[in-house]
C-alpha cells in the first residue's frame, strides 16, 4: 500500500483500506482521476482495447472459440496485457465477456463469430427463471486464477473488473441474442412486471456475485456495462432498471474500489445512472462532457467520450476532436476525467491510430 494513502477511495467504508494486492496501482493516474485526486496527467484507456483489432490477439486466439479462451487464465493473461504493452493505456481492462457468469450458472450460451452472445432456450416465463441459479465463486475459478496472476504482473497499472448490468443481460436472455429494437424485452418489462422484476434481481445478484470475485482477486476499479439501456425512456428506467442496477453497486460499494457505470445512447439517463450508485458514470460521444457534468451532477467522475469513427480520420482531425473532449471535461475541475472513446475499439481500427492517441491525451493533458 501507498504511503500516501491518507484517505480510503471513493466507495469505501469508515476504516477500510485497499489491500496490499490493490496497493501498487493506488496511486496510479487511473485511480486517483477516478478518486478526484490532482493527477499528472488525464488517464486514458479504451473498451474493447483487448480484442480483435490487434494482429497478436487475433493470432493467440486462433482456433480457440471466444467462451473457450476466456476460461483459459493464461490465455486471459496475454490478451489483457497485450494492449498494455502496445498502447500504454492507464489501465488494463480483464480480457472475458458478460455473458461468461451466465455460462458459469448453467445457461446454454454461445459467442458466435460475427454475431455475438446466442442464448439456446431464451428466458420468457417464471418456470424460466428456475435455470437462472446464483453465481457462486466455485463456478468461476479461472477468474480467480486469471485476475490474481493479471495483479502479479500488472504491477501499478490498475485492473479493470467487469460486468454486465442486469437490463442489457436480460435482453440477450430474453431475446436469445443482439437484438435492434428489444421488443421481447420490453414485452415483458411492461407486460408482466412481476417476472421483470423477478428476472432483473436474480441478474443483480449474479452480476454482484461476478465482480466481488474480480476485486476479491485483486481488481482496483470495477465497469457495470448497460451497454443497451439507452433504449429506455427515463420514468421506464427509474421503475424497471435503476433498482436492480443499485442493488450491484450497494453489493461492491463496502470493497471502497471505483464503480464505473456505462451505457451507449444514454444521454437521457446519465443523472439517473450516477445515481443508481456510480463514482464514475460513462459518456457516449452525443453529450459533450460539460453538458454530461451538469446532468450528473458534482462528486461524480466522467469517462468518455470521444466519438470511435473519429479514429478513421487523419491524425490531425483526431486530435483536434480528442483536444475538444479534454477541453469539455475540465467542467468538472482539473482531476475526475478518464479519457475512452464514447463506444469500444472496433475491430478495423489502426491500432497505430489508437497509440498515437494515448501518447496525445498524455501530452495535451500533462500538469
Ligand atoms: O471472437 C471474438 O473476438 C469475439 C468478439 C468479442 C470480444 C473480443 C466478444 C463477443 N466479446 C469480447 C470481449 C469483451 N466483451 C470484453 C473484453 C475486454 C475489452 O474491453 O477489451 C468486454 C469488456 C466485453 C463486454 C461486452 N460483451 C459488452 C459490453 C461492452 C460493449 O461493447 O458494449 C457486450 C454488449 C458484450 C456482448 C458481446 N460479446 C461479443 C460481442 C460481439 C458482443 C456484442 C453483440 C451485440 O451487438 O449485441
Amino acid at each position: 500500500m501507498s504511503e500516501t494513502t491518507a484517505t480510503p477511495p471513493t466507495g469505501a467504508t469508515p476504516g477500510q483500506q485497499p489491500d496490499a494486492r490493490r496497493g501498487a496501482a493506488y496511486d496510479s493516474a487511473f485511480l486517483r482521476a477516478c478518486r478526484h485526486e490532482p493527477v499528472p496527467h488525464t488517464p486514458v484507456w479504451f473498451m474493447r482495447q483487448a480484442g480483435r483489432s490487434l494482429p497478436e490477439y487475433l493470432k493467440v486466439r486462433e482456433g480457440i472459440p471466444m467462451l473457450e479462451s476466456c476460461m483459459r487464465p493464461e490465455l486471459v493473461k496475454e490478451i489483457t496485457l497485450q494492449p498494455v504493452r502496445r498502447h500504454k493505456v492507464d489501465a488494463a481492462i480483464f480480457f472475458s465477456d458478460i455473458v461468461v457468469p451466465l455460462r458459469a450458472v448453467g445457461i446454454d450460451v454461445d459467442i458466435k463469430p460475427g454475431i455475438g452472445p446466442v442464448i439456446a432456450d431464451p428466458i420468457r416465463s417464471f418456470a424460466d427463471l428456475e435455470r437462472l441459479r446464483p453465481l457462486e465463486p466455485d463456478d468461476v475459478p479461472y477468474i480467480t486464477e486469471a485476475v490474481g496472476l493479471l495483479v502479479d504482473e500488472l504491477g501499478p497499472t490498475p485492473l479493470i473488473g467487469f460486468a454486465g448490468a442486469p437490463y442489457t443481460l436480460a435482453s440477450y436472455l430474453i431475446e436469445g441474442g443482439p437484438s435492434k429494437n428489444h421488443e421481447n424485452t420490453k414485452a415483458m418489462m411492461y407486460g408482466a412486471p412481476d417476472l421483470w422484476a423477478a428476472l432483473l434481481d436474480r441478474l443483480a445478484g449474479i452480476t454482484a456475485a461476478f465482480l466481488k470475485v474480480q476485486i476479491e482477486a485483486g481488481a482496483s476499479a470495477i465497469q457495470l456495462f448497460d451497454s443497451w439501456v439507452g433504449a429506455l425512456a427515463p420514468d421506464d428506467y427509474r421503475r424497471s432498471v435503476m433498482p436492480a442496477s443499485t442493488k450491484v453497486f450497494d453489493a461492491v460499494a463496502g470493497y471502497g474500489v471505483p464503480r464505473i457505470h456505462f451505457g451507449v445512447g444514454t444521454g437521457e439517463l446519465l443523472g439517473l445512472m450516477g445515481q443508481a450508485g456510480a463514482d464514475v458514470v460513462g459518456v457516449d460521444w452525443r453529450v459533450p462532457l460539460n453538458v454530461a457534468a451538469e446532468r450528473v451532477g458534482p462528486g461524480k467522475g466522467l469517462q468518455g467520450n470521444l466519438d470511435p469513427a473519429v479514429l478513421f480520420a487523419p491524425t490531425s482531425a483526431v486530435e483536434t476532436k480528442a483536444r475538444e473532449v479534454l477541453h469539455a471535461a475540465q467542467a468538472i475541475g482539473s482531476s475526475g476525467h478518464i479519457f475512452n472513446l464514447g463506444h469500444g475499439v472496433m475491430p478495423s481500427m489502426d491500432p497505430d491510430a489508437l497509440s498515437r492517441l494515448v501518447a496525445f491525451v498524455h501530452e495535451a493533458s500533462a500538469r
